[in-house]
């Protein structure tokens, strides 16, 4: 008997198969009774008759427990209201390995217990679905860059320098040194842009994140495109783009999904380039007439930006932030020297910023001061003020978190679902 995986049954309908599979369910009355199996491809239905299989078989498939490991045998019908098409007409049942009483029930479970059992929790139906949908956004997003010739340039997690801002480092001990754990791969793709103009790096960012938020985690997943001789205005164009086609491939391989994510997708079908921008002084404005407490000169809350997207079906750009609330690295606004050539991108639908981006500050002597600004330690930086000093060149780059932009996409509310184990303020298993 030929042992098939249930994507693959569409080939063999009218012939006997082997399926084999964790079983989600086991339903039925005294004469058939009903199991459905998951195998990592799809979900079956497994029909058996008592009156047409020996006592034998019936009783093992009655013992059946959720997900024990079994294997059903019989034969392929079409059936279009079975999930997937198809169903199995049971001659033959095996228990490859039982499941002890499984602790994940077709009932409600507080998020904590849910988290506790994140290594069973990924089983679940919505849980496949999202993050499916995460890894269909994770290979748009190479795809995207691959056709636009960028060069991905894995970046070092073990640093030496701080890449954002001191207060959220992870500190470890480097064989009596301080290393930090990367915050960003940022300043290392700047150094690989005069080698290949177009680069990124993808990879697990860190930060020490003391809010318990539906926003943060301390592990997250970054992309971060840097590009050679791209301004501002540049910038924010190659993110309309991107973001517009990574929402766009997750709408076309992922129907299935968002369906069980009962995502509403005609949301998601608006979001095309370009998508409107504002300054941050005019958010400031804004928000001051709605009666926000809002100053000029600092950063944006989530509770402001949640404002900003009111109304709004596509993200929103705020750009050239006061240059106090914004890290070492950004290039000073020429027009408004108060400020710096950066942009933030809001998600709608209260996701709130799913991208941070800027232009580099390109000239050696303002870098330099910024750096002793901030207070951060010099030295720790020279390989950095190198790229300054050998054929400095105007480049910009932005960072996009997977797991907030997968949220927004799927419609989940928190960010720790995205990600398959999460690692939050109090959370460091499983
Ligand atoms: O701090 S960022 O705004 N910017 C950077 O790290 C730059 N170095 C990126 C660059 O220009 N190359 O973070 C970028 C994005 C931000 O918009 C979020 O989507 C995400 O990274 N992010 C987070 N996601 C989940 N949890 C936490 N704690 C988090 N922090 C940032």
């Amino acid at each position: 008997m030929p042992i098939v995986e249930i994507k693959e049954l569409g080939a063999h309908v009218g012939a006997s198969v082997t399926v084999r599979g964790w079983v989600e369910a086991v339903r039925g009355h005294g004469k058939v009774a009903f199991t459905v199996v998951r195998d990592g491809t799809g979900v079956l239905q497994g029909v058996l008759v008592r009156s047409q299989v020996d006592e034998a078989t019936w009783e093992l498939q009655q013992a059946f427990t959720q997900e024990s490991l079994v294997a059903l045998t019989g034969e392929v019908k079409e059936d279009a209201r079975a999930p997937g098409g198809y169903e199995l007409g049971v001659s033959g049942v095996e228990l490859l390995a039982p499941s002890d009483e499984y602790p994940i029930q077709p009932k409600e479970h507080g998020p904590e217990f849910l988290l506790d059992h994140r290594h069973l929790w990924l089983r679940s139906s919505q849980q496949r679905a999202g993050l499916r949908v995460r890894a269909e956004v994770e290979q748009a997003i190479h795809d995207f860059l691959y056709q636009r010739d960028f060069v991905r340039i894995d970046t070092p997690i073990l640093t030496g320098a701080i890449g954002e801002h001191a207060g959220t480092l992870f500190k470890t001990d480097y064989f009596g040194d301080d290393a930090y754990l990367a915050q960003t791969g940022q300043l290392y793709v700047e150094a690989a842009c005069p080698a290949f103009r177009r680069v990124y790096c993808f990879g697990p960012t860190f930060r020490a994140e003391k809010s318990k938020t539906r926003r943060h985690l301390t592990e997250f997943w970054m992309v971060e495109p840097e590009v050679a001789f791209a301004d501002s205005n540049d910038n924010m164009k190659l993110q309309e783009e991107f973001v517009s086609y990574v929402v766009e491939r997750a709408l076309e391989h992922c129907a299935e999904e968002l369906k069980v994510l009962e995502r509403d997708t005609s949301r998601l079908e608006l979001v095309k380039p370009p998508f409107p921008r504002i300054s941050y002084s005019e958010a400031v404005e804004t928000l001051a007439a709605a009666g926000a407490d809002v100053r000029w000169g600092r950063d944006l809350g989530a509770a402001d930006e949640m404002a900003l997207m009111e109304g709004r079906d596509v993200p929103l750009f705020v750009h050239d932030y006061p240059k106090g609330a914004k890290a070492f690295y950004m290039k000073e606004n020429p027009a408004d020297p108060r400020t710096v050539l950066c942009d933030d991108l809001l998600a709608p639908e209260g996701y709130g910023e799913i991208i941070g981006g800027s232009q580099r500050e390109d000239d050696l002597d303002r870098l330099r001061t910024r750096i002793r600004e901030e207070g951060l330690p010099e030295e720790a930086y020279a390989w950095y003020l190198d790229l300054r000093r050998y054929g400095t060149f105007p480049h910009s780059g932005f960072g996009l978190g997977v797991e907030r932009t997968v949220a927004w996409i799927t419609g989940r509310h928190h960010i720790r679902e995205l990600i398959p184990f999460p690692r939050l303020m109090n959370r460091l298993y499983p």
